[in-house]
């Protein structure tokens, strides 16, 4: 177990980021990937994919009884979503930051939502909110051979 919460902690984390439909049809996954990279994470995985009810079913597994899930699915059917794997110390915790709010009113300027998006129901991207559930939507959304393993050159750069 502790060795487990070490490796969890390291510069191994990973986080499941995705842009939703509305973000692919305003043309908005090159600025998302573009902000990930600039960060210093490392891609892992990326594609483009229309995803299927019960993808979204067991993604929002914890959302299904609340009374906007209906709208939810239909907004996350509309369209093809691009799904990443980044990786990097403290990327769930970083990453959320990175996108803002759930509500983009609600968003900093300088984050993704608090940049780019408006409504709740149309806020652009998702992000993993723990550990557990990165490691939990990772497998949802890719199988081990999509995601890669290498050596990014600038990592001695990044880290001390
Ligand atoms: P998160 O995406 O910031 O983790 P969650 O609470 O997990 O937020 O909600 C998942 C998604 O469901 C949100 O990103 C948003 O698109 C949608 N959502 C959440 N709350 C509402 C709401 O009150 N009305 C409409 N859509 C909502």
């Amino acid at each position: 177990v502790a060795r487990a919460r070490v490796h969890m902690a390291g510069n191994d984390e990973r986080t499941y980021i995705m842009v939703k439909p509305d973000g692919v049809q305003r043309g908005l996954v090159g600025q998302i990937i573009g902000r990930f990279e600039q960060r210093g994470y490392q891609l892992k995985g990326l594609k483009l994919m229309q995803p299927t009810e019960a993808l979204l079913r067991q993604h929002y597994n914890e959302l299904v009884t609340k009374a906007f899930f209906p709208r939810l699915l239909e907004y996350m059917l509309s369209g093809p979503v691009c799904a990443m794997v980044w990786e990097g110390k403290g990327v769930v915790a970083t990453g959320r930051m990175m996108l803002g709010a759930t509500n983009p009113q609600a968003s900093a300027p300088g984050t993704i939502r608090g940049d780019y998006c408006i409504d709740v129901g149309k806020n652009i991207c998702h992000g993993s909110d723990s550990v557990e559930n990165a490691e939990r939507e990772i497998g949802l959304w890719f199988s081990a051979d999509e995601l890669l393993s290498w050596t990014p050159h600038s990592r001695p750069w990044l880290y001390e």
